[in-house]
């Protein structure tokens, strides 16, 4: 037999934890039961898993007609917009200011942010030195100055300024450190920064060289001073890691908080620690310039089918 549970003699206890990814939470409480042999009610504790189910595709279908409402903004670079809104038949009782989602919108959305944004399948890619110089360099020096117009606002202090948090000036080794577009601004669990150095030469992780140490080391030591006065969240909490490939070719450091998982941008194979970087330039100069990188690229990505014809998709 079943036991049919009413959830509303659940009296909580306390909150055990909760997951800003998977939108969970673990509740501790209490709860009157009976055992199916019949036996008498008695009162229990009880762990209740809560987890907000995601959009169904029909739903994303009727999203936006039938279920946004009072949306405002919250920010804009570039082509990029933020705002916050409420779901018709959501949370309806929430208080006043409490949002139900966040909502980015690239408008006008060009063919390389459909493409980022479209489910497609993945492969492993080898990228040597030479297919590299031969396949990857040529498109990052041909990639439109335009892709990196919110980053070079931000840089040029225009767009988001009221949102820095720190900024060293210096054209070496300085950088400027603000909240990452994918932050809530408020969840400090998943707390997502990002830094942008100020040298506008450095492209990506294969750039990197020896004389780049005193920015990399300014970054590791100031950024892990500013998390903590601003949100007592010091160094030993903060993941700090690059991307590659990454989106956007100009150098800039994700800072996340350690407790903040979410696998997407932090899976093997794409995240390069800081800490990890400046060990191994600090062993060898031109490390960056000899290794093969090895990683996930989804198939639409616009490197993908040159990679392929150079073979780098191949078996090693
Ligand atoms: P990436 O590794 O180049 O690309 O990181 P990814 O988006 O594939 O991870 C770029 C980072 O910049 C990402 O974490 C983005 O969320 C963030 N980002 C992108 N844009 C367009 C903006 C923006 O306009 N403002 C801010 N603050 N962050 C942004």
């Amino acid at each position: 037999a079943v036991n049919a549970l009413d959830l509303s003699h659940f009296s909580l206890t306390r909150v055990l934890n909760e997951d800003t990814h998977s939108k969970t939470v673990y509740l501790l409480g209490t709860l009157p039961y009976s055992a199916s042999n019949g036996g008498e009610t008695r009162t229990e504790p009880a762990l209740l898993i809560v987890e907000r189910l995601h959009f169904t595709t029909a739903e994303a279908n009727q999203l936006v007609a039938k279920r946004l409402t009072e949306t405002g903004s919250t920010g804009q670079n570039d082509v990029y917009h933020w705002l916050r809104g409420r779901l018709r038949g959501y949370a309806s009782d929430a208080a006043d200011d409490e949002w139900d989602v966040k909502l980015t919108v690239v408008v006008p959305a060009t063919e390389a942010h459909i493409r980022k944004y479209t489910r497609q399948e993945r492969r492993m890619i080898r990228e040597t030195p030479d297919i590299y110089q031969r396949v990857v360099l040529p498109y990052v020096e041909h990639l439109p100055k335009s892709r990196i117009h919110w980053l070079y606002n931000i840089l040029d202090g225009i767009g988001e300024r009221e949102h820095v948090l720190f900024n060293d000036p210096d054209p070496a080794h300085g950088f400027m450190l603000l909240p990452d577009s994918k932050w809530d601004k408020r969840t400090m669990e998943s707390l997502y920064l990002l830094c942008l150095c100020h040298d506008r030469t450095i492209r990506s992780l294969r750039d990197l060289r020896a004389k780049h140490l005193p920015l990399l080391t300014n970054i590791r030591r100031q950024v892990g001073q500013v998390t903590s006065a601003k949100y007592g969240v010091p160094a030993n909490q903060l993941r700090l890691f690059f991307h590659y490939q990454p989106s956007y070719y100009h150098l800039h450091v994700h800072v996340t908080h350690i407790q903040n998982t979410q696998l997407g941008g932090m899976t093997v194979g794409q995240a390069y620690l800081l800490d990890d970087v400046i060990d191994m330039l600090q062993l060898m100069d031109d490390y960056f310039q000899k290794c093969t990188l090895t990683y996930a690229l989804g198939q639409d990505h616009p490197l993908y089918a040159a990679l392929e014809e150079a073979g780098a998709t191949a078996d090693p």
